[in-house]
């Protein structure tokens, strides 16, 4: 019984916390684990796991976070993962999928890119096309106003626009139907969006650049530090050295 009381009380915790976190959101936290018309209905979000938070890898470091590529740790080498599996393998070590907020960090990613001769990776963006974002007014078109960082649930500079603490626009100008991303080009193939952000190295001819891309594409990933997991994790495990 007093397992089942502290398994229950640590559920609520981490209910309340989804809670705050959903209200606190631009966008649902909860729901963009269940990306309409996936082919593996139900997934959900992983919870981080104390232990490989602690001994995460911290292969480099930017303004205070810890970052690892996926192609660098011998357990994830040759791992191409769908874009939900990626993020679960993030979360369990209280990290999640990069989110690229400056130009500076965005060249971090794309020097790593450049150096390893990755051909893409995946990145936390995720456009706001599932439940939850009905009604979002704030949100249309969502080509332009619907993307978000799902790591912070921070929103994203218009797709249109320079983002600030950017000097150039990242997004391609180019891709499968010749236009600019985000072009949602595979719907038009076989009726999939294209709801998740990859950095591609220069698949159609366009350098390194930022590409909408469906989610069940399988590709290496960087995760970054998650300061929501991070401090979720240090305040239920006290005397963790994280
Ligand atoms: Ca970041
Ligand atoms: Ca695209």
């Amino acid at each position: 019984m007093q397992v089942q009381g502290a398994v229950g009380a640590w559920l609520l915790r981490v209910l309340a916390a989804l809670g705050a976190l959903r209200a606190a959101a631009a966008s649902p936290a909860i729901s963009e684990a269940r990306p309409n018309g996936a082919n593996r209905p139900g997934r959900f979000l992983s919870l981080p796991v104390p232990q490989k938070c602690s001994q995460r890898p911290k292969e480099f470091n930017f303004r205070g976070h810890n970052y690892f590529f996926s192609g660098h740790q011998a357990q994830y080498r040759n791992s191409r993962l769908d874009w939900l599996d990626a993020r679960n393998i993030c979360r369990e070590y209280c990290m999640d999928l990069i989110s690229m907020e400056s130009q500076e960090e965005n060249n971090l990613i794309f020097r790593l890119i450049q150096n390893e001769d990755v051909p893409y990776i995946w990145t936390s963006g995720r456009l706001c096309d599932f439940k939850g974002c009905e009604n979002r007014r704030d949100l249309e078109p969502k080509s332009v106003f619907g993307w978000f960082w799902s790591a912070t649930r921070g929103k994203m500079a218009p797709t249109n626009q320079t983002p600030r603490g950017f000097g150039y626009n990242p997004w391609s100008q180019t891709g499968h139907k010749r236009q600019r991303q985000p072009d949602n080009a595979e719907f038009d193939i076989n009726g999939t969006n294209e709801s998740c952000l990859a950095v591609l190295n220069n698949v159609y001819n366009d350098g390194i650049a930022w590409h909408d891309v469906a989610c069940y594409h399988e590709k290496p990933f960087v995760c970054e530090d998650s300061e929501e997991l991070l401090n979720y994790v240090a305040s239920t495990n006290p005397g963790i050295r994280l």
